[in-house]
C-alpha cells in the first residue's frame, strides 16, 4: 500500500513537470522558435560568457532576488529620479487585481505579412472607458513574448500598483516584435544585415501598428498619451525613434540602449551607425518629448558604457534629457525595472502640475 503511494507521487511528479515544461513552451514560442533560439545560442556562446543566453538579451531576465532587501519606503511624488524601483511598486500585492497579456496580430504593410503583438489590458479594462498607450521594446532575439513572459521583471504590477495607488492612470501596454522584417526566414544576428530589420521596426510602429491598435482598442492618441520605451536593442530604437518622431512620443525611456545608433565596435560586431554623432538630436524646431529618460545599470556586462556615450553626446547636440545610473544593476530587470518605475513617475508628476516647467 505504501509503496503504491511512493509510485503514485512519482508518477504525479513527473506528470507535473511535464505539464509545466509543456505549458511553458507553448506560451513562450512555437516548436520552431526554440529550435531556432538553440541554434542561435550555440552562435552567440561563441562571443558571449554561457550567463548570457538569448533570453537574457531580449528580456532582462538575468535579474537577482538582491532587491529585495530594498526598505519599503512611502511612495512620494516629485521630480526625483529614484535608481531602484521602491519594493512597494514592484510587489505583488493581495488587494490588487492586476491585467493580464494577450495576444494579437495585425497585417503589417511594412513586412507584408502578419505580425504579433502583446497586450497588457487594465484588470478592469472596458470599451467605454480611454487609456494612455505604452509601446515596450524588447532586446536582440526577442520577440512580443519577451516581457510577458518573464515575470521577474514586474510589469504588470509597477502598472498595477501605480495606477492602483493613484499616481498614474490605468495604461496599457503594447508589446510589439521588434524585428520587422519582409522575409519570414531571416534571423537577427549580431552583422549589420540582419540587425536591419530593427532599424526598420519605426515604419512598421508608426505605419500598421499604432493605427491599428488606436483603431481596435480605446487609447487616447496625442503624443501626451503616447509613450515609448525600450530595453536594450529595444532601448536603441526608442532613441532611434524619438529622434524621428518626436511629434509621436510625448514620454520615453531609453534602458540599457545597445549600440550601432552611431558607428561603433565592440565585442559583438562593427556598427556602421544609424546616423552620425551630430545628427543625434531633433530636429531644428521639433517638439521635444516631455520626459525623455537615458538610463542604464552601472554593471552593465553587455552594452557596457554605450549609453553612457549616448548621453554625452545628448549633452554635447544638446538634447533634453535625464541621464542616471543604476547602482549594481547589470543587462537585466533590475535596468528595467528602474526605467518603466521611473519613467511612470516622471509621467505623474510632469502631468501634476507639480512641476516647475
Ligand atoms: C551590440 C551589443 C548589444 C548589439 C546589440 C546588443 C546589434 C543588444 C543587446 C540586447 O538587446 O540585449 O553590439 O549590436
Amino acid at each position: 500500500m505504501k509503496k503504491k503511494c511512493l509510485i503514485g507521487l512519482f508518477l504525479f511528479m513527473i506528470a507535473s513537470v511535464c505539464a509545466c515544461g509543456s505549458t511553458e513552451t507553448a506560451e513562450n514560442n512555437t516548436e520552431e522558435n526554440n529550435v531556432e533560439m538553440s541554434n542561435e545560442n550555440e552562435e552567440v556562446q561563441e562571443n558571449t560568457t554561457a550567463a548570457e543566453d538569448q533570453e537574457s538579451f531580449a528580456s532582462g531576465i538575468k535579474t537577482e532576488e538582491s532587491e529585495k532587501s530594498v526598505a519599503e519606503a512611502e511612495f512620494v511624488l516629485d521630480g526625483e529620479i529614484e535608481e531602484r524601483c521602491p519594493a512597494i511598486i514592484e510587489a505583488k500585492r493581495p488587494d490588487v487585481v492586476y491585467g493580464e497579456f494577450s495576444h494579437g496580430t495585425y497585417y503589417s504593410e511594412t513586412c507584408s505579412m502578419e505580425r504579433g503583438y502583446s497586450i497588457l489590458l487594465p484588470a478592469d479594462y472596458s470599451e467605454d472607458k480611454q487609456y494612455p498607450v505604452l509601446y515596450l521594446l524588447h532586446g536582440i532575439f526577442g520577440d512580443e513574448y519577451s516581457f510577458s513572459n518573464d515575470g521577474s521583471n514586474k510589469i504588470k504590477e509597477i502598472v498595477g500598483n501605480m495606477a492602483d495607488d493613484g499616481i498614474i492612470d490605468e495604461t496599457i501596454v503594447v508589446c510589439p516584435n521588434m524585428y520587422a522584417t519582409s522575409d519570414p526566414d531571416q534571423k537577427p544576428g549580431f552583422d549589420s544585415e540582419n540587425v536591419l530589420p530593427y532599424d526598420n521596426f519605426i515604419n512598421d510602429l508608426v505605419n500598421d501598428l499604432m493605427p491599428y491598435i488606436e483603431e481596435k482598442y480605446p487609447v487616447l492618441t496625442g503624443r501626451e498619451n503616447t509613450y515609448l520605451a525600450g530595453f536594450s536593442m529595444g532601448g536603441r530604437e526608442t532613441i532611434f525613434i524619438t529622434l524621428q518622431k518626436p511629434e509621436l512620443f510625448g514620454y520615453v525611456c531609453a534602458i540599457s540602449a545597445a549600440p550601432g545608433l552611431v558607428p561603433a565596435q565592440d565585442r559583438f560586431m562593427s556598427h556602421e551607425g544609424q546616423m552620425a554623432e551630430d545628427e543625434m538630436r531633433f530636429a531644428d524646431g521639433a517638439t521635444e518629448p516631455e520626459v525623455f529618460i537615458v538610463c542604464c545599470g552601472t554593471k552593465d556586462s553587455v552594452v557596457g558604457t554605450f549609453p553612457k556615450q549616448y548621453h554625452e553626446l545628448f549633452e554635447t547636440n544638446g538634447v533634453n534629457h535625464i541621464w542616471y545610473e543604476i547602482s549594481g544593476a547589470d543587462h537585466d530587470n533590475n535596468a528595467i525595472k528602474s526605467g518603466i518605475y521611473n519613467l511612470f513617475k516622471q509621467i505623474a508628476y510632469d502631468k501634476s502640475g507639480l512641476s516647475a516647467d
